[in-house]
């Protein structure tokens, strides 16, 4: 059983897979790490290691101290905090990856990295948007995702190294919460119709972006990971999808379960970012690559974040 290390595991992807890998794979096989001194409370129950991605001699003690033999690096700045400030973010995201993708060359099996919808830019085309297309990212988290997805396919070229990686569309979960991306107003819009509040969305009405459940998020991600590597015929990023919807279709399914739930829009510097990616994905590669299937649309999304956070709305 190879040892698996997790990059940024304190965040709202990383939660989930955290906890999804332990159950597939045993406790004591998934190292969770991140800049906290302490896990939060989900991922609490196994092995921890407070870790700054940018200190290469912290990250290849750890590698050496649990013989890690595949790395998950989820760390990285998303979209909107990206723009407050740029040359941070580029440094993050770049740095990180290609230290990664280095430890890949000499003492790793396989290494996941995730890209995003952000790759795109206001000239890819918007609706069903392919594999392969123009790729003009205007936010340095775009670029950033764009310039991670060439070394990602350079290191697999040159040196052979396995890593797969994905283009997520916008998460949503009920477990953790978004960490600074243009699509988090699909996760805050619930947290406040639930509370019995009106929603005022950074988005306008009409604004259609491609989102994802996280369980089929995750599930995608230990597919591919999975897979036989004669199945990735991608090694830059595959494009992912299964649902798109605006924040006005969102909202009035909520309404489904809160008809006095009301939401406006302001819309803010966040728009732009959204109107520079695709309304939709074309994810044809990834369902015949290696069988990607989702199981969420809009309607088991929406049922199933408000059973859930009704209940269990954890903040650490
Ligand atoms: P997040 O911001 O919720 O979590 C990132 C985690 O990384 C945080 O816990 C943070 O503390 C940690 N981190 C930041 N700097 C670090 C450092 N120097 N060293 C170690 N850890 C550090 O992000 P997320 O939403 O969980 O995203 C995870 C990955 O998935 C990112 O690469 C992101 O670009 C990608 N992605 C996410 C989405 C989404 O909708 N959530 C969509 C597309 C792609
Ligand atoms: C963001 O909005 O920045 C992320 C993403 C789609 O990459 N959720």
């Amino acid at each position: 059983m190879d040892k698996i290390l997790i990059i940024g595991a304190c965040g709202q992807l990383g939660t989930e897979l955290t906890q999804r890998l332990r159950e597939l794979k045993g406790t004591e096989n998934v190292i969770a790490s991140d800049l906290r001194d302490e896990p939060i409370k989900l991922i609490a129950d196994g092995p921890y290691e407070k870790l700054d991605i940018m200190d290469k001699d912290a990250f290849h003690a750890i590698l050496g101290r649990y013989n890690i033999k595949q790395v998950y690096h989820l760390a990285a700045v998303l979209s909107a905090k990206g723009e407050q400030n740029p040359q941070f973010a580029w440094k993050l995201n770049m740095e990180s990856l290609l230290l990664v993708l280095e430890a890949g060359r000499d003492r790793l099996n396989k290494i996941y990295w995730p890209s995003s919808i952000a790759v795109f830019g206001p000239d890819t085309p918007k609706e069903n948007t392919p594999q392969n297309t123009v790729m003009s990212p205007n936010t340095v988290y775009g670029i950033s995702k764009l310039a991670g997805e060439r070394w990602c396919e350079y290191y697999f070229e040159k040196y052979g190294v396995d890593v797969r990686s994905l283009r997520y569309p916008g998460l949503i979960g009920y477990k953790a919460l978004p960490g600074g991306g243009t699509t988090d107003y699909a996760v805050d819009i619930f947290h406040k119709a639930i509370a019995g509040d009106d929603y005022e969305c950074f988005l306008s009405e009409n604004t259609m972006l491609p989102m994802m459940y996280m369980d089929d998020a995750v599930k995608a991600t230990i597919d591919l990971m999975e897979t036989d590597a004669a199945n990735v015929k991608v090694r830059s990023s595959y494009n992912l999808a299964a649902m798109s919807f605006t924040p006005k279709e969102i909202a009035s399914e909520i309404q489904k379960h809160y008809p006095d739930f009301k939401i406006t829009y302001k819309p803010d510097f966040r728009q732009k970012i959204a109107d520079s990616w695709p309304g939709s994905i074309d994810d044809s590669a990834a369902r015949n690559n290696w069988g990607w299937q989702h199981n969420f649309g809009l309607k088991e999304l929406t049922n199933t974040m408000i059973a859930n956070l009704k209940d269990t709305i954890v903040f650490d």
